[in-house]
């Protein structure tokens, strides 16, 4: 399901505290489950951390960085005619899009159906002024750690988001708020959390966890080995 051009509406903060709990009681079912696979196959070892409907929540760091919308800055550079230094009213004041999709970790867990909205990539970089030849994007996090990498036409997919809400919600700082990046077609390590800065630039660098093994295309289902059923 995808709609373009719909409003976020109206944020509610305060809901999502709820669904937290909720999440907690009902991970800790699934957790003993998950961690053997988690632990044999891959080294996220971050916090990992049940939540609302099955995500786990991953960091790389020692906990989860904190900033506020009003504090929060996007920085779009690099290979752009014109870069940009966008506040979170400046991403809200772009064109809106809302998709709902599975959410796959390569370590074996899915969440299905996940609503999100925000801006399309493809949009924030032709605001910028990225060139058709652009070959490729470096992806910084305010977490000070945490990077990605996306070739230029991974990038301009219509299933690639700067979001800002999930589940009708302001993404909530444990899940990378104020604002996030989903790669909806790839393994969630593409997905970026706590989003800072965009870099246009002319070779893919590999990110975080593709330093440390991962492929860089993670398809769902066709890369790190792994056979799941690539994300509709
Ligand atoms: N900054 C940052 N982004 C990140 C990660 C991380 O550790 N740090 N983990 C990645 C991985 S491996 C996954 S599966 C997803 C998990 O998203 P969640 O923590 O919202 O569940 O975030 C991705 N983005
Ligand atoms: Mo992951």
């Amino acid at each position: 399901m995808e709609s373009k051009g719909s409003p976020v509406g109206r944020r509610v903060i305060l809901g999502m505290v709820g669904l937290g709990a909720l999440g907690v009681v009902f991970g800790r079912q699934l957790n003993s489950a998950v961690s053997d696979t988690v632990a044999s196959t891959l080294p996220e070892l971050g916090a990992i951390i049940p939540a609302a409907g099955g995500f786990r929540i991953y960091t790389v760091t020692n906990g989860y960085p904190e900033m506020s919308q009003a504090d929060y800055r996007l920085t779009v550079g690099g290979a752009v005619s014109s870069p940009l230094n966008l506040s979170f009213a400046d991403l809200e004041s772009l064109p809106q899009t809302s998709m709902t999709k599975d959410f796959q970790c390569v370590t074996g867990w899915r969440v299905d159906n996940v609503p999100w909205s925000g801006v399309l990539m493809s949009d924030l970089l032709a605001v910028a002024g990225a060139p058709p030849t652009a070959i490729a994007l470096t992806i910084d996090s305010f977490d000070g750690a945490y990077t990605e990498s996306l070739t230029m036409e991974q990038a301009i997919r219509p299933d690639v988001l700067i979001a800002t809400s999930m589940y009708g919600k302001p993404v909530t700082r444990e899940h990378g708020g104020p604002v996030r990046l989903l790669v909806a077609p790839m393994y969630g390590y593409k997905s970026l959390k706590w989003l800072s800065n965009i870099d246009v630039v002319d070779s893919v660098i590999p990110g975080y966890w593709e330093q440390r093994g991962y492929d860089i295309d993670a398809w769902v289902g066709q890369s790190n080995g792994r056979s799941d059923e690539p994300v509709t």
